[in-house]
C-alpha cells in the first residue's frame, strides 16, 4: 500500500445530496414543487429547477416527478 505525501495529487468527486421530486430544492417535497413542475409543460420557465428532482433517471423532470410529488404530498409514498 503506497503512502500518502503532501505533494501527491488525486481526483475527488463530491456528490451533493437532492432529493428526488424537490423541484425548488427546498429541502421537502410539497405542492410548491407539484406547481413548479405543472408550470414547465406550460411554458412557464422556472430558472432555479433542482435537476435532481428527477425520479426515473432520465435527468428531466415533468409528468413522473408530478405523479411522484402528488403521491409523495398524500402521504402514499415513504
Ligand atoms: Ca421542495
Amino acid at each position: 500500500m503506497k503512502r500518502l505525501s503532501a505533494s501527491d495529487s488525486f481526483d475527488l468527486t463530491v456528490r451533493e445530496f437532492v432529493l428526488p421530486g424537490d423541484a425548488d430544492n427546498s429541502g421537502e417535497i410539497d405542492l410548491t414543487d407539484a406547481i413548479i413542475v405543472l408550470k414547465l409543460p406550460a411554458g412557464i420557465d422556472f430558472v432555479d429547477i433542482n435537476v435532481g428532482a428527477d425520479i426515473d433517471g432520465y435527468e428531466q423532470v415533468g409528468h413522473p416527478e408530478l405523479i411522484y410529488i402528488l403521491q409523495y404530498c398524500a402521504g402514499l409514498r415513504p
